[in-house]
């Protein structure tokens, strides 16, 4: 079986301007390779374990390849099952269904919907009896909650699988404060041979007593801080009613770098030179570069760094290039408070303050729960 998700489909960030539509394509791409290598392999089953999306309602030209490529896994008779992710699972009634509920009315996968309970499926592959039980995520659920609490998945087949798109304790630390799945929560589904998971970009296997805990990584990079973490997904042969091979089958994604430098390596007389060899260095016109100036340096040698140049040829040399400048210039006599710039986050945590502050005793808990909602919120859809 193939098992991958975090695809990110119909992926936004304002920042790609009209670069948007190609940048959308290479993730496009990307995910594509699970589905190509499914057929290729003539997998039995074809998981998808949520963020297949980026957004609850995409453009149609995503829509129309996803009911292709599942139309075409289906024709190769590769069964589907597909689990809705943070990114596409309605928080609330009026945002309606899943994206991905086209697939299910299409007869293309079986899409487990339900955020509150598993819904499962028994299939015999050869002389195997497989279990796939799937739960979507719940965005209702808070801070501390354990979406597997009292919850016992259904299993009782001769090879047992959930799929779910979480964090776990320990194991899988959220990016956030949010919901997460304790370990007790696992221990006690000793049941489960296979916990095919989504949500943490970063791809692991890890043993938990005779269970297999698989968080599949993304498909594509999405954001500079995964510059470093492998794309791809994983493809997992069962025998004998066990797991006989786990690989790692990596995706083309395209270049990341996220190009550091520290003020005091900078040469004093021409600190622009030091800069500009380093950019042409790490360099890709077919990449995403950014730049991270960090550190201390003297205002007068600030001064001398030609960050236009800089600027023009990193746009220049990259199909994405952004620069991010920590730098704190020092002056004798004069403290520079640097400028903090447009920081929307800081500013709802001090306006969510403020009305915590002004709010009486009985609804403080409110205002504090709506700050916890709001940060949450912009953590997952507010920044790239
Ligand atoms: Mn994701």
């Amino acid at each position: 079986m193939v098992i991958t998700g975090d695809n990110h489909l119909n992926y936004y960030s304002q920042k790609f301007g009209s670069k948007l539509a190609e940048r959308r394509s290479q993730i496009g791409r990307a995910w594509r390779e699970t589905i190509d290598y499914a057929i290729d392999k003539k997998a039995d089953i074809y998981l998808n374990v949520g963020d297949l999306f980026d957004q609850i309602s995409p453009r149609n030209p995503p829509r129309a390849r996803v009911i292709e490529a599942f139309a075409d896994l289906k024709e190769a008779n590769v069964k589907s099952f597909v689990i809705a992710g943070t990114h596409e699972s309605p928080a609330t009634m009026i945002e309606g269904a899943s994206p991905h509920s086209l697939l299910q009315e299409a007869n293309l996968a079986r899409v487990f919907e339900d955020t509150r309970s598993f819904g499962q499926e028994i299939l015999k592959v050869g002389d195997t009896s497989v279990s796939i039980a799937g739960i979507s995520t719940d965005r209702r659920l808070h801070l501390n909650m354990d979406p597997l609490e009292n919850i016992t998945i259904p299993a009782g087949a001769d090879f047992n699988i959930a799929l779910l798109h979480y964090s776990i304790e320990k194991i899988a630390p959220p990016y956030w404060e949010e919901a997460m799945i304790r370990m007790n929560s696992l221990e006690r589904n000793k049941q489960i041979d296979l916990f095919a998971m989504g949500h943490i970009h970063q791809h692991m296997t890890k043993k938990l007593g005779n269970s297999l805990i698989v968080y599949t990584g993304a498909t594509e990079h999405f954001n500079f801080g995964e510059a470093k973490n492998e794309t791809g997904f994983y493809y997992v042969i069962i025998e004998d009613k066990k797991i006989k091979e786990v690989n790692y089958i990596k995706t083309k994604s395209q270049p990341m770098t996220q190009l550091k430098i520290h003020t005091s390596t900078l040469s004093v007389e021409n600190p622009t030179k030091t800069i500009s060899d380093a950019l042409v260095k790490a360099s890709d016109p077919t990449g995403l570069l950014q730049l991270v100036l960090e550190g201390e340096i003297r205002f007068d040698n600030y001064l001398k760094i030609d960050f236009p140049h800089i600027f023009d040829d990193g746009k220049k040399r990259n199909f994405y290039y952004e620069y991010l400048d920590n730098i704190k210039p020092i002056a004798e006599g004069i403290e520079y408070k640097p400028s903090k710039g447009l920081q929307p986050r800081n500013e709802l945590i001090s306006i969510a303050n403020q009305a915590i502050e002004k709010a009486d005793a009985d609804n403080k808990k409110f205002w504090k729960r709506a700050l916890e909602l709001a940060i949450s919120y912009y953590d997952q859809y507010g920044e790239v």
